[in-house]
């Protein structure tokens, strides 16, 4: 509909860590609008479908393991994000992000955003569809058109 989304993750350490009020404070207190909200334990397949991407990469089977560890919660907000939330290494995160303020380990940076309007929209709609939706998405992975 033309309106950019932006999905954004707190991934399993920081659900663990407690950090999920902090993170979502962060983008209501920076004025982006909420689109759907909620607590989720990614199926492997879906975690191969968002980090497709990365698949040759050799942190890639860690990162699979790490994100389906536990629960996280997936936030969909209108507009992009990726300067709240700083750079992938939380060593390189400018003061004032999230992963510079709130994390020290690229494997373990509390935060996904997406890193475009289609994967924003692409992963919105893939978790914070409802369940049987997502069921038919991941019986198709590998086909599909948004
Ligand atoms: O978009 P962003 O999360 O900042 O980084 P990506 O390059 O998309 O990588 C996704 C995810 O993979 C990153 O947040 C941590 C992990 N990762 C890693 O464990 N080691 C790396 N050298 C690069 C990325
Ligand atoms: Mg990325």
């Amino acid at each position: 509909d033309g309106v950019e989304e932006t999905y954004i993750m707190v991934k399993p350490d920081g659900v663990q860590r407690g950090l999920v009020g902090e993170i979502i404070s962060r983008f209501e207190k920076k004025g982006f609008l909420l689109k759907g909200l909620k607590l989720f334990q990614c199926p492997k397949e879906l975690a191969e479908e968002h980090y497709r991407d990365l698949k040759d990469k050799s942190f890639y089977p860690k990162l699979i393991n790490y994100i389906t560890s536990g629960p996280v919660v997936c936030v969909g907000v209108v507009a992009s994000a990726r300067k709240l939330i700083g750079a992938t290494n939380p060593l390189q995160a400018e003061p004032g992000t999230i992963r510079g303020d709130l994390a020290v380990q690229t494997g373990r940076n509390v935060v996904h955003g997406s890193d475009s309007p289609e994967n924003g929209h692409r992963e919105v709609v893939d978790t914070l569809a409802d369940a049987s939706q997502r069921e038919k998405l991941i019986a198709k992975i590998g086909g599909r058109s948004y």
